[in-house]
């Protein structure tokens, strides 16, 4: 792949946090560093590992591979391979795989003289993975609460793991997660269609600029947050669609153990309605 000429101009050395001058070099277009070299160990083990257990199961079938965590009965020790030991491992090494991609990210915004909020955003992604294979397991004792590594196998665990609390739609939690995704896609979807609008006219028609954006939004709705405040709108609801996903599923089980229809209850049991 071709270099940009200003990509050459920001390739600049520094900014590392670990490995000094060590890793700080290019190969091709992606920049390495200390965590490009150890996130690139645990990507080549874990996934060399995924193609092990897989070819001791009994299937080769995309949809039907399954590695599946420990047994309840193993509850936080460590499993043997064949039992789950595999997806301890697999498990391990995806976490050192992504928070070397975030730390490489972090590196890269340090060289640029960049903000964090890359590397914050992802570390909202790897958090609501290690909600569900760590700290949720992990609350309740055994790591066969994780999610097994398979396409049908990991569908069927949503489903059988929203069915133990009766209905995961109830769960307030959950009901502020869906909305913030919902307000997420309303946000990306007026912000998409404005900027195309603006950018890419009609043919003969002049490109647009940031007064109709504003003045499009103040027309319509009678205000316009903004260029900037879009965007930062944008990060903020889906972080939030991400924390309280976190929030529903880590809730469940550890601290409500019930269904959550029943959960709400305790609207008809305040004294105000007898
Ligand atoms: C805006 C603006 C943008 C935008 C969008 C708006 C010029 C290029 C989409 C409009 C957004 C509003 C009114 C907030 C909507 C609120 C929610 C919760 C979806 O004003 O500034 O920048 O892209």
């Amino acid at each position: 792949m071709a270099m940009l000429s200003f990509e050459r101009k920001y390739r600049v050395r520094g900014g590392t946090l670990l490995g000094g001058d060590l890793f700080d070099f290019w190969v091709g277009p992606f920049y390495v560093g200390f965590f490009g070299v150890i996130g690139t160990f645990f990507t080549l083990i874990g996934v060399a590992l995924i193609a092990y257990a897989a070819s001791q199961g009994p299937t080769w079938n995309f949809w039907q591979i399954n590695i599946a965590p420990p047994d309840i009965k193993y509850g936080l020790a460590l499993a043997p391979m064949q039992e789950g030991g595999f997806w301890q491992i697999i498990t391990f090494c995806a976490t050192g795989a992504f928070v070397s991609w975030m730390m490489r990210e972090v590196e890269i915004c340090r060289k640029l003289g960049m903000g964090y909020h890359v590397p914050i955003a992802f570390s909202v992604a790897i958090a609501a993975y290690l909600s569900l294979v760590v700290v949720r397991p992990v609350l309740m004792g055994a790591w066969g609460y994780g999610f097994p590594y398979g396409f049908m196998s990991h569908l069927e665990w949503v489903s059988n793991t929203g069915y133990t609390y009766a209905n995961f739609h109830y769960n307030p939690a959950h009901m502020i997660a869906i909305s913030f995704f919902f307000t997420t896609c309303l946000a990306l979807a007026l912000h998409g269609s404005l900027i195309l609008s603006v950018t890419n006219p009609q043919k003969g028609e002049p490109v647009k600029n940031a007064e109709h954006e504003n003045a499009y939004f103040r027309d319509i709705v009678g205000y316009s947050i903004g260029a900037l405040g879009i965007h930062r709108l944008g990060l903020f609801l889906a972080l939030s669609a991400v924390f309280w996903s976190i929030v529903c599923i880590v809730i469940s089980g550890p601290l409500y153990a019930g269904s959550w229809p029943d959960w709400w209850t305790w609207w008809q049991q305040i004294p105000i309605w007898s």
